[in-house]
């Protein structure tokens, strides 16, 4: 089985004492959520109305949920501080101690979440690889157990779309909600890491909404590519929503007048998934330009969202020091697997920005 590097933002990041970690002319192609807030979120924020949300009485904070429940179809939603909270929260609600959760062997929730949903909800992760980071019922069904006196139980299946290790990929309709339907046939519940949900309905031209219908929650980023500065969302049924209100407060997360920061999410949530097919053109613009240089793979017509991920085994540097000596020359990306940089786009990186990465890439390579 693969494993994945440590993220290491470190590796990127300039040194400290300087004024902004990052300078305005750096094309920070690492993440989209370096993404900082527009002027209309900082706007929002400075003159949000606020109360105590522990007692629900934060008046921006009750409209972004009920804006977010709204939006894609269900009763209730929650605002939690992070994806990582968001989707553990979804995994202790829906299972018990010694259960697995189905997922892909990239999915983000195995990778990247610190065992979280070992170590604090008590699950195993019972992984499988699929082509593009996408499952397939068929994938899915041969492991799961619900009878053993052995083995442990299945609780949850995870899917995750856009996949992020998997390049920004999307899940046919059709595919996730053949999932969903044998799932629930079985008594199973299905929730999805729709971290990066509303770049896949842009990429499928449907609602976020509709593509999600079938699942039993959803969460998803409004500080990824819809760039609010902090926070996420989980949806789902009232039932679900009030068990994840209880567990959001015994992990931590339950916050005061954090209308301050609902505010920009509800700018992120009406405003941004307007223009993030502008950030999907140029990560296939990038990926051509990537293309056509020497030592490095990738196939331009994979990347239908914003994460760009390509092999440079054929370079004679690796990831690591390609990506420092792309720093040196003001372009952040970041080492993404033994022979991969993962490069993604957002509002604040622009054609000329892709530019200057792709010709300073092409001078560390010649
Ligand atoms: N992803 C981050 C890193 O952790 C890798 C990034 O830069 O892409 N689900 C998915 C699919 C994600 O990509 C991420 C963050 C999360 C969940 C967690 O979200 P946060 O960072 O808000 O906890």
């Amino acid at each position: 089985m693969t494993t994945y590097p440590a993220f290491n933002p470190d590796q990127t990041t300039l040194p400290e004492g300087a004024a902004s970690p990052i300078r305005a002319t750096t094309v920070d192609l690492r993440s989209d959520t370096v993404t900082r807030p527009t002027p209309a979120m900082r706007g929002a924020m400075a003159s949000a109305e606020v109360g105590d949300d522990v007692y629900g009485e934060d008046p921006t904070l009750n409209r972004l949920q009920s804006r977010a429940a709204e939006i894609f179809g269900r009763e209730a939603a929650l605002f939690v501080p992070s994806g990582c909270m968001g989707n553990l929260i979804a995994i202790k609600v829906w299972t018990r101690p010694g259960e697995e959760v189905i997922c892909e062997e990239r999915a983000h929730a195995f990778q990247y979440e610190l065992a979280s949903m070992s170590a604090l909800a008590g699950c195993m992760p019972r992984t499988v690889p699929a082509p593009d980071g996408l499952l397939t019922w068929n994938h899915i069904e041969p492991l799961i157990e619900l009878k053993s006196s052995h083995r442990a139980h299945t609780g949850l299946v995870e899917l995750e779309n856009t996949h992020n290790l998997g390049g920004g990929t999307v899940y046919p309709v059709a595919q996730a909600e053949e999932i969903c339907d044998a799932a629930h046939a079985l008594g199973l519940h299905v929730h999805l890491d729709g971290a990066r949900i509303f770049n896949a309905a842009v990429a499928l031209g449907r609602p976020a909404g509709e593509i999600t219908r079938k699942f039993d929650s959803v969460m998803f980023c409004l500080s990824k590519g819809l760039g609010a500065p902090v926070g996420s969302m989980l949806v789902g049924s009232r039932e679900f929503i009030d068990k994840a209100h209880r567990v959001r407060k015994i992990l931590g997360g339950g916050m005061r007048q954090a209308g301050v920061l609902g505010a920009a999410g509800l700018v992120a949530l009406e405003e941004s998934p307007k223009s993030l097919h502008v950030d999907h053109q140029n990560a296939r613009y990038l990926a051509e330009g990537l293309s056509a240089i020497p030592g490095i793979r990738i196939r331009p017509e994979k990347v239908v969202t914003n994460i760009v991920i390509f092999d440079v085994a054929g370079a004679k540097k690796t990831p690591a020091e390609i990506c420092a000596a792309l720093k040196s020359k003001e372009v952040l990306a970041n080492p993404f697997g033994k022979h991969t940089i993962r490069m993604v786009t957002h509002y604040d990186v622009d054609r000329a920005g892709i530019d200057r990465a792709l010709a300073a890439l092409r001078q560390i390579l010649a």
